[in-house]
C-alpha cells in the first residue's frame, strides 16, 4: 500500500498531466476515459487511511461517470484555469480560499468547471472543514470594475461579472456605494442596483453628516478599472482593516453572497452566538448564524446572531467589522489569516470601525447599533428562578428560606409551569392559586417579579376563551403560511400554536394588551422571552414546508440539524407581514424584545424602568433587552465557558448577561455551585435557575458552611453594585463594556498573554477577577498585567512585571484584585438593593505608584425612565493625588436621597498619617495599618451632595 505521501504525489501528478481541462463553460467537458483513471485512482485511494472523503469522492466520481457518457469533446480554450498553473500553485495552502463551500463532494472536475484550482491536500479533511481542495486562482476575474464615480464623502462604483460563479443567478451589475460616516467609521454596500433586495429592518443610526476624504482616520483603495478589490487601511499606521486582496472574491448571486477579507492578524474576537474560547480560532472555523433553539454546544449554531468581530492589528491597535445581514449565513476564519463571509440573502452592508483602542471599537459599534438600555438598579442584584417550583407552596418555601437565612435577593422568577395548560398570559388558579398574593408580598420587602413568556399562541382553546389566540386573529398578527392562506402552525408548550410576527405594524398593539391585561392581574416587574428563534418542536410546521428555493437554498450554512433551515423552527417560505421567515428568522427575539420592551414601558407608565431577557438576540438588542447564555449543563466546562460567552455579549452591546449559575440541566453539587455563585457574582447579570427534576439549587438549600460561602459572594457583589451601576451607566452613554477581558485594558503583554485570557475578565478598568472554574482546586494561577494590584481582602499589592502568580483558593474564597490608580464607589450590602441602596457610601481608593488615583459614582433614584435624559441623576467624580482626595459634583441633579460618605478606604498610604481633615475639619479616629499600608477612616458622615476634600498629613 502506497504511503499517504506517496498516494498524495500520485494524485497530484495525475490531476497535473490531465488538468488541461477546464472550466469556464457550464457544460461537461470531460472525456470518460480520464474519469475513469481518476475514479480508479479514488478507488485505490479510498482503501487507505482517509477512506471517508476519498471514498465518498470516488461515488461521485462513478455519478459523474455516468452523467459522462453523453457528453462531447470540447475544445480547451487558451488562458483557462488548470489546476498546475501558477495562478493555482502559488498560494499556499492556509490562504486558499474555498471555492466549493457547499457541502456534498467536490470532484476536479466540478470544481475546474467553475474555474478554481483543484490540489487535494490531505492534511484535513474538508468536510470536517480545513484546507480546501478546490480554491479560487490567484488571478480569478470574478467581478471588475467598470466605473468609480467619487464625491467629497463616499464613491459609487459599478461591478461587472465577468465570469459565471457556478451559483444560480448571478447578479451580472453590482453597485457598490462607500460612505465616510464619520472619522473612525466607514461604511460600504454591495447591492443590485436594478433589483431592489430584502434589506435588515433593524434600526441602526446611519450618519446624516458624512465626513470627507480628508477626515477619515481610513484610507479606501479601490482600483479604477480591472479586477475588482477594496482596501480599507488605517492613515496613522499602514495597517490593512478590510481587504479582500488575497481573500474569498465578491459572488453576488441570488442566494449565495461571498465576500472575503484579510485580517490583520490571528487575534480575532466576536462572531455570535457560538461556544467557544473567547479568541476565535482561525484554523479553519466555519460558523454558522442561524438563530437556533440549541443548547450551547460547540461547533454548532445558536441563540442568537452577531457578525459582529473585533481585530488586533500588528501594532495593537484594534478596529471592527460588522455585517448587518440576517440570512442564514457562515463565516469561515482560516490561517491565513483570512475570513470569508458567505450568506444567502440580502445585500453585503458593511462597517468598519476604526477603534483605535478596544473599547473604542466597542463604543462606535454601539453608537451604529444603539447604546444597551439603563437597567434599574435591583436588575443587578441577585434573581433566582427554577422550572417546576412544584406549584405555588414550592415557591413560597424557597422564597420564605433564602429570606431566613438573610441571602441578597432581588427578584423570584417564574417558568412557564405558572401557566395554565403552558398558556401565554394566563396563570394556573389551581397549582399556583395566589400568585399575585407572592407578588404583592415580594414588593413589600422591596422584592421584584419576572415570569417568562413564550411566543407560541395557542391556536386549540375554545374560541372566546382565549383573547391572546382571538385578538391575534382579528388583528391578523401571526406569520402566515407559505401560501399565506391562515397563521403557521407549530408546536411548542401549549400544544400547537401560532407565532406573533413581531414584525406585523399592528403586534405591538396586540402585544402590549395582553401583556397589560395580565399585568392587571399579576403586576410583574419584568418579562424573560424565551424560545424565540422562534422554537418549534416540529420541522418547519405542523403539515412541513413546500418545496422551494427558500427552504432548499443551493448553499445552507452547516446549521443543525443535517443543514435545514426548518429543523426546529418554522418554515424558511412561512410569510411575514414585511418579508419571508427566510429573511427575518434571525431576528425573530430581536423583534420580540422590542415589542415587549415598549409594552413593559407603557404598562408602567412610562416612567418606570424594567427589564425583558432575551434568549434570541441580534445587533441593537441590548437597546431594549438583556441576555442569558441558555440551557448549560451543571459541569465545570459550562462555568468555563460561560465567561467568553459573557465577554462576548459585552462586545455586542448587550452587557445585561449571565449564564444558569450552578447549572442548568443535570444535578449540581455542593462544589461547583458554590464555585459558580463565586463566579456568578461577577456576571453583570447575576441569576440561579436550573431545570425540572433536579436538585434545589438556591443558595439556601445548602448546608450552613455553604450558605455562609454564598452569602459572602453575595454580600461582595452587592457592596460593588454602586460600582457596576455606574459601569451600567458608562455603557449606556458612552458605549463602554462592562465586563472586559483583559486586553481591553492592557493591550500590549508578554507573549500576547491578554489577548489568549478568559477564564479572567476585568469590571470596568478597576476590578480583576479571576475564578475558578474546574474542580477540586484549592490553588490557581492567574496573569497579573503589568501594574500596581491589590488583594481585595488582605489590601496588600504587588507591582507585577506582567507574569502569572499562584492563588490560594480555599472553598470561600473567591480572587479579586484591584487596580492600582482606581477609586470605586461601594455600599453596605443587605438583603435587597431597595435596602442596599440606603446604606451610607464607602469610597475606596486604591493608589497607583505615583500615589493618585481616579474613579466615579452615577446615582440616581435607581428606577425613573427619564433619570438620565431629564438630569435627575448624580455624577460624583473622584480624584486623589498628593495625599489629597476630592469629591466633585459633576452633576447634582438628584436631591431628593442623601448621599452619606460612611467609611474611607485608602490602600497604597505608604507612611502613616497624623492626622485627616475632611473638608478642613479634623476627623478622628484614623486607622492605619503599616503592614497593608491601608488608611480607613470609619464612621464618617460627609455629605456627598456637596464638594468634598479629604487630605491628610503626615
Ligand atoms: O424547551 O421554559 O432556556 O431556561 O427553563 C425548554 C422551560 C424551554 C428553555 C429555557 C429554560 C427554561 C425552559 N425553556
Amino acid at each position: 500500500m502506497a504511503s499517504f505521501k506517496d498516494r498524495e504525489l500520485l494524485l497530484s501528478e495525475k490531476s497535473q498531466s490531465e488538468s488541461r481541462i477546464v472550466t469556464r463553460s457550464y457544460q461537461q467537458r470531460r472525456r470518460f476515459s480520464f474519469l475513469t483513471t481518476i475514479c480508479t485512482i479514488c478507488f485505490a485511494a479510498s482503501l487507505g487511511a482517509f477512506g471517508i472523503f476519498v471514498s465518498m469522492t470516488f461515488y461521485d466520481c462513478m455519478v459523474e461517470g455516468n452523467l459522462e457518457t453523453n457528453a462531447t469533446d470540447t475544445d480547451f480554450e487558451a488562458g483557462d484555469v488548470v489546476s498546475n498553473s501558477p495562478q493555482c500553485s502559488s498560494i499556499p495552502h492556509t490562504n486558499r480560499q474555498d471555492c466549493w463551500p457547499q457541502s456534498g463532494v467536490v470532484t476536479q472536475h466540478k470544481c475546474e468547471q467553475k474555474g478554481c484550482c483543484w490540489n487535494p491536500f490531505y492534511g484535513n479533511s474538508p468536510m470536517l472543514g480545513g484546507v480546501p481542495f478546490c480554491f479560487y486562482p490567484s488571478d480569478y476575474q470574478g467581478y471588475t470594475v467598470t466605473s468609480v464615480q467619487k464625491s467629497d464623502t463616499g464613491m459609487k462604483v459599478m461591478l461587472r461579472l465577468q465570469q459565471p460563479s457556478g451559483w444560480p443567478n448571478d447578479v451580472q451589475n453590482v453597485a457598490l456605494d462607500v460612505t465616510f460616516d464619520t472619522a473612525q467609521r466607514l461604511s460600504f454596500k454591495f447591492f443590485d442596483p436594478n433589483n431592489a433586495r430584502y434589506e435588515v429592518p433593524v434600526k441602526v443610526s446611519r450618519s446624516t453628516n458624512h465626513v470627507t476624504a480628508a477626515n477619515t482616520e481610513y484610507n479606501v483603495d479601490i482600483p479604477s478599472q480591472g479586477r475588482f478589490y477594496i482596501t480599507v487601511t488605517r492613515k496613522s499606521s499602514g495597517q490593512v482593516l478590510f481587504s479582500t486582496q488575497g481573500a474569498s472574491p465578491l459572488v453576488f448571486a441570488d442566494q449565495f453572497i461571498q465576500l472575503g477579507t484579510q485580517l490583520s492578524t490571528k487575534y480575532i474576537y466576536g462572531l455570535g452566538e457560538h461556544r467557544a474560547a473567547f479568541l476565535v480560532s482561525t484554523n479553519w472555523t466555519k460558523l454558522a448564524f442561524w438563530s437556533r433553539d440549541q443548547p450551547p454546544s460547540r461547533h454548532s449554531n445558536l441563540y442568537g446572531v452577531h457578525p459582529f468581530y473585533l481585530n488586533i492589528e500588528e501594532d495593537h491597535n484594534a478596529h471592527g467589522v460588522f455585517l448587518l445581514n440576517s440570512n442564514a449565513m457562515e463565516v469561515e476564519v482560516q490561517p491565513a489569516p483570512a475570513l470569508t463571509y458567505r450568506t444567502t440573502g440580502g445585500v453585503l452592508d458593511f462597517f468598519v470601525f476604526t477603534g483605535p483602542t478596544p473599547d473604542n471599537v466597542v463604543q462606535q459599534y454601539t453608537e451604529l447599533i444603539g447604546r444597551p438600555f439603563m437597567p434599574p438598579y435591583w436588575a443587578l442584584g441577585f434573581h433566582l428562578c427554577r422550572w417546576k417550583y412544584g406549584g405555588i407552596d414550592g415557591m413560597k418555601k424557597v422564597i420564605k428560606r433564602m429570606r431566613d437565612a438573610k441571602m441578597p435577593f432581588d427578584t423570584q422568577w417564574n417558568d412557564i409551569d405558572y401557566m395554565r395548560k403552558h398558556l401565554d398570559w394566563t396563570y394556573d388558579t389551581k397549582t399556583f392559586n395566589g400568585l399575585p398574593d407572592v407578588v404583592a408580598d415580594l414588593h413589600q420587602h422591596g422584592q421584584h417579579y419576572i415570569m417568562i413568556i413564550d411566543p407560541g399562541i395557542s391556536n386549540v382553546q375554545p374560541s372566546g376563551s382565549y383573547p391572546a389566540y382571538d385578538d391575534g386573529l382579528k388583528m391578523d398578527i401571526f406569520i402566515k403560511k407559505p401560501d399565506g392562506s391562515a397563521p403557521i402552525i407549530g408546536t411548542v408548550w401549549p400544544g400547537t400554536t401560532a407565532f406573533p410576527d413581531f414584525f406585523h405594524p399592528n403586534s405591538s398593539a396586540y402585544w402590549l394588551q395582553q401583556a397589560k391585561a395580565y399585568h392587571d392581574m399579576v403586576p410583574f416587574d419584568g418579562i424573560w422571552i424565551d424560545m424565540n428563534e422562534p422554537s418549534n418542536f416540529v420541522a418547519g410546521s405542523e403539515s412541513g414546508c413546500p418545496d422551494n428555493t427558500l427552504e432548499n437554498p443551493p448553499f445552507v450554512p452547516p446549521v443543525l440539524l443535517g443543514g435545514k433551515l426548518k429543523d426546529k423552527t418554522l418554515c424558511a417560505s412561512a410569510k411575514q407581514h414585511i418579508s419571508s421567515h427566510y429573511n427575518l428568522h434571525s431576528l425573530y427575539g430581536h423583534s420580540e424584545a422590542i415589542a415587549t420592551k415598549s409594552a413593559l414601558d407603557i404598562i408602567k407608565g412610562g416612567n418606570t424602568r424594567s427589564i425583558v431577557i432575551s434568549r434570541s438576540t441580534y445587533p441593537s438588542t441590548g437597546v431594549h433587552s438583556g441576555h442569558w447564555l441558555g440551557d448549560n449543563n451543571a459541569q465545570w466546562t459550562d462555568s468555563y465557558y460561560s465567561i467568553p460567552g459573557i465577554l462576548n455579549f459585552n462586545l455586542f452591546g448587550i452587557p445585561l448577561v449571565g449564564a444558569d449559575i450552578c447549572g442548568f440541566n443535570g444535578n449540581t453539587n455542593t462544589e461547583l455551585c458554590t464555585r459558580w455563585m463565586q463566579l456568578g457574582a461577577f456576571y453583570p447579570f447575576m441569576r440561579n435557575h436550573n431545570t425540572f427534576g433536579t436538585v434545589d439549587q438556591d443558595p439556601a438549600a445548602f448546608d450552613q458552611a455553604t450558605q455562609k460561602i454564598m452569602r459572602d459572594a453575595l454580600n461582595l457583589r452587592y457592596t460593588l453594585l454602586p460600582y457596576l451601576y455606574t459601569l451600567f451607566y458608562r455603557s449606556h452613554v458612552d458605549g463602554l463594556p462592562v465586563v472586559r477581558p483583559l486586553f481591553f485594558q492592557y493591550p500590549v503583554s508578554d507573549y500576547n498573554v491578554t489577548y489568549m485570557t478568559d477564564v479572567q475578565f476585568m469590571w470596568g478598568s478597576a476590578l480583576l477577577i479571576t475564578p475558578t472554574t474546574s474542580q477540586n482546586t484549592y490553588k490557581g494561577m492567574g496573569y497579573l498585567p503589568k501594574d500596581r494590584w491589590y488583594d481585595w481582602f488582605n489590601h496588600s499589592y504587588i507591582d507585577s512585571p506582567g507574569h502569572y502568580i499562584t492563588f490560594d483558593l480555599p472553598m470561600e474564597h473567591i480572587n479579586l484584585q484591584v487596580r492600582g490608580g482606581s477609586i470605586i464607589p461601594l455600599q453596605s450590602p443587605n438583603v435587597t438593593t431597595t435596602l442596599a441602596r440606603k446604606n451610607n457610601f464607602i469610597i475606596y481608593a486604591a493608589l497607583d505608584v505615583s500615589g493618585s488615583a481616579s474613579g466615579e459614582l452615577y446615582w440616581d433614584d435607581g428606577e425613573s425612565m427619564d433619570s438620565i435624559s431629564s438630569g435627575s441623576y448624580n455624577l460624583l467624580s473622584f480624584k486623589l493625588s498628593k495625599r489629597v482626595l476630592t469629591s466633585s459634583l459633576v452633576m447634582g441633579g438628584y436631591q431628593s436621597e442623601p448621599m452619606i460618605l460612611g467609611q474611607l478606604y485608602i490602600l497604597g498610604v505608604e507612611i502613616g498619617p497624623t492626622s485627616v481633615t475632611a473638608n478642613g475639619k479634623i476627623i478622628p479616629p484614623v486607622d492605619y495599618t503599616y503592614i497593608n499600608k491601608m488608611l480607613v477612616v470609619h464612621n464618617l458622615s460627609e455629605n456627598l451632595l456637596q464638594p468634598l476634600q479629604i487630605s491628610w498629613l503626615v
